[in-house]
């Protein structure tokens, strides 16, 4: 089974929608195993986005992305990698489809509110950057006992 990466950046507290956002995700069917609020400091920020240094707006995401706190989380399912960044909706606003998580809720591509992992590996770097090994809780299913 896949895991991905997935961050609420500050304007998801600011603006209450966290629990809206999370939804998206555990609708799709994707579980949550690893989610903590944290205030991430600048070294493991420059390290997640460090791929857009130089970028002429990566001060800005620096500055957005350490303006709060986030909640850092880990999904699992099948093409979790790709399922969550189909929810989450393509990097520039604009482009965002209404019913994507940008599409609905960003309204500038540099505050667009959520970071999913593009690929397997972004998924296993990013991972490990925000999570040791025991703050991640795999669960199973256990076809629908519970509800
Ligand atoms: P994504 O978050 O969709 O994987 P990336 O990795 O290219 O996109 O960009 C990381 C973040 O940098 C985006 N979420 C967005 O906040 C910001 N960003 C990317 N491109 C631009 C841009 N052209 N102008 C302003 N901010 C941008």
């Amino acid at each position: 089974m896949e895991r991905t990466f997935v961050m609420l950046k500050p304007g998801v507290l600011q603006r209450r929608i966290a629990g809206e956002v999370l939804s998206r995700f555990e609708r799709k069917g994707l579980k949550i195993v690893a989610l903590k609020l944290i205030r991430p400091d600048k070294a493991l920020v420059e390290s997640h986005y460090a791929e857009h240094r130089g970028r002429d707006f990566y001060e800005k995401l620096l500055d957005y992305t350490l303006s709060g706190p986030v909640i850092a989380l880990i999904l699992e399912g099948e093409e979790a990698v790709f399922s969550a960044r189909r929810l989450t909706g393509p990097t520039d606003f604009f482009e965002s489809p209404p019913g994507t998580i940008r599409g609905d809720f960003a309204a500038r591509t540099r505050l667009n509110i959520v970071h999913a992992s593009d690929s397997l590996a972004s998924a296993e770097r990013e991972i490990a950057l925000f999570f040791k090994p025991e703050e991640i809780c795999p669960w199973e299913d256990d076809n629908g006992r519970w509800y």
